[in-house]
């Protein structure tokens, strides 16, 4: 199965949209445990099942308009993205998959997260697309339907379709048809996250390249999916239980478990800089001097803390560069 047949067996037949504009919202979303390896590159089917949180209101607004001047146009936060930019040919591609003969679209798309920084632009990005797409073309798919096809744009799309707690189930079908994220009946409204943004630049290296950089050439690949099975039970048991240590542990050393893997991937690839790792120590120095405060880093060298709302005020003293992320809104379940 291709991606292009994979859509046919999810939207059918291609029909004209009956309006004229489609419109959604879609948050961000950072793994507490890890996506890192695919087991199906075309279809973005991964080695894992995953776990993230979603950040609120920070993600991605995209409306879709039907173009009647007979070309394609993206505006990405004001701006008008050229047909050079990577931007440009990726959604480019995403949006081919849905498109009927003859129609042309301008897509206005507005993020409040920094793009390709490593905090999840891309999933709320896609997620944003194909819901806005659902609504263009009134589809009327399930969430777990539109999750398959944000998949296909990038995989941690597939959990930008909620908000609060997600998993992504990597399936094992190979037409990728129960690889599709869920969300969890779990709440936690004291937990907070806390930017703390390095570098806004573009990476050197796509997430998508290191990641199967590392499933080809590190030699401790083959120990990553258990531990990602163990991280993800322990995980879900310290959410439960409410029980913050635990949960901070356990989401910081998968991720540093990731960045390893990659370490000790030939050539080697760091995301990590200067101010990354001087991030980490003020952390654990921060945690030796008793304030419970976890760091999960993900393809880029931006870290993300984790902590709970009573601790609000000394994070704040501690990282003075810190943006705060209430993770809960009304729209969580
Ligand atoms: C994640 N990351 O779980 C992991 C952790 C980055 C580090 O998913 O190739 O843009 O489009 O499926 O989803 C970033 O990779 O990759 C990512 P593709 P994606 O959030």
């Amino acid at each position: 199965m291709n991606k292009q047949q994979l859509v046919a067996t999810i939207i059918g037949e291609k029909k004209n949209p009956t309006k004229q504009i489609g419109e959604a919202f879609a948050p961000a979303n950072i793994a507490l445990c890890k996506y890192w390896g695919k087991r199906n590159e075309q279809l973005n089917l991964p080695v894992t099942n995953s776990l993230s949180i979603s950040l609120g209101n920070r993600g991605t607004n995209t409306r879709i308009e039907i173009n009647t001047s007979g070309y394609d146009e993206i505006i990405l936060n004001g701006k008008l993205v050229t047909r050079e930019h990577k931007f440009y040919s990726n959604l480019i591609s995403f949006l081919n998959l849905f498109r009927p003969d003859g129609i042309c679209f301008k897509v206005i798309t507005d993020s409040n997260i920094p793009i390709a920084a490593g905090v999840a632009s891309s999933a709320s990005g896609f997620a944003a697309t194909i819901k806005a797409l659902n609504d263009l073309f009134a589809w009327q798919l399930s969430e777990q339907k539109l999750s398959i096809l944000a998949r296909l744009g990038s995989g941690s799309a597939s959990r930008s379709l909620w908000h609060g707690f997600v998993e992504w189930e990597a399936g094992k079908d190979t037409d990728g048809l129960d690889s599709f994220a869920k969300p969890l009946p779990y709440v936690w409204p004291e937990l907070r996250i806390g930017l703390l943004l390095f570098s806004t630049e573009q990476k050197s290296i796509s997430s998508r390249q290191a990641m199967a950089a590392t499933v080809n050439n590190c030699p401790y690949y083959s120990l990553w999916p258990s531990r990602v099975e163990f991280a993800i039970t322990y995980m879900k048991k310290a959410i439960i239980e409410r029980d913050f240590v635990k949960f901070g542990q356990v989401l910081e050393s998968n991720a540093l478990e990731m960045h390893a893997l990659m370490l000790a991937t030939t050539p080697p690839i760091m995301y990590s800089n200067a101010d990354t790792i001087a991030g980490m120590q003020a952390v654990w120095l921060a945690r030796s001097n008793g304030v419970a405060v976890y760091f999960t880093q993900d393809a880029g060298p931006n870290l993300k803390l984790l902590f709970l709302q009573k601790d609000e005020e000394v994070i704040k003293k501690l990282f003075p560069r810190v943006e705060l992320v209430e993770p809960w809104d009304d729209r969580c379940i």
